[in-house]
């Protein structure tokens, strides 16, 4: 069997209630994926052996979420010659603002795809880490047309009381 094309690494299990939404989205448009958790701070020889293995693992694109001291995005990039989406997780003291700036601010010459702060930030890297792979998978890039065509029809002309 063909080895995962993406990997979710993510800092905490408590960042998985943002990430699984990276992980439902890539499973709604057949793309397989591994999760991970993978702590810049607390597990960093882990980190060390995912980032410089990964490519040799057969990944193609990390989506990498994080809370706080995001860290994990950047030092995965530094790593790693992938393309790197990083998801900032919203944090309970900084409401994740923390986490965004942590991620986004990269120095020139490493970079990290930062996405929007937690759900909508998970749900568009598996879009974007499907878009990439969908460059060289004329199959996924129909399933990818079917999916932002479904959510095109799915928008109501007008609001109504029922659904909000
Ligand atoms: C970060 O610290 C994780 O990415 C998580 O968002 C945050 C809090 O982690 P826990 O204390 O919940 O494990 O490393």
């Amino acid at each position: 069997m063909a080895a995962s094309p993406v990997a979710i690494i993510m800092g905490s299990q408590s960042d998985w209630a943002t990430m699984r939404h990276a992980a439902e989205t890539l499973t709604a448009l057949g793309v397989d994926h591994v999760t991970r958790i993978v702590s810049a701070h607390r597990t960093p020889d882990r980190l060390i052996a995912f980032a410089k293995g990964a490519k040799a693992d057969g990944f193609q694109v990390i989506i990498a979420g994080a809370g706080g001291a995001a860290h994990l995005p950047g030092m995965t990039a530094a790593m790693t010659p992938l393309p790197v989406l990083g998801v900032p997780v919203e944090s309970k003291a900084l409401s994740g603002v923390d986490s965004l700036y942590s991620i986004v601010q990269m120095p020139p010459g490493v970079p990290v795809g930062t996405l929007a702060i937690g759900r909508a930030g998970a749900v568009n890297a598996a879009l974007l880490a499907a878009a990439i792979l969908a460059l060289h998978d004329a199959d996924l890039a129909d399933r990818l047309d079917v999916w932002r065509r479904r959510q095109t029809e799915s928008v109501a002309e007008a609001p109504s009381e029922e659904a909000s």
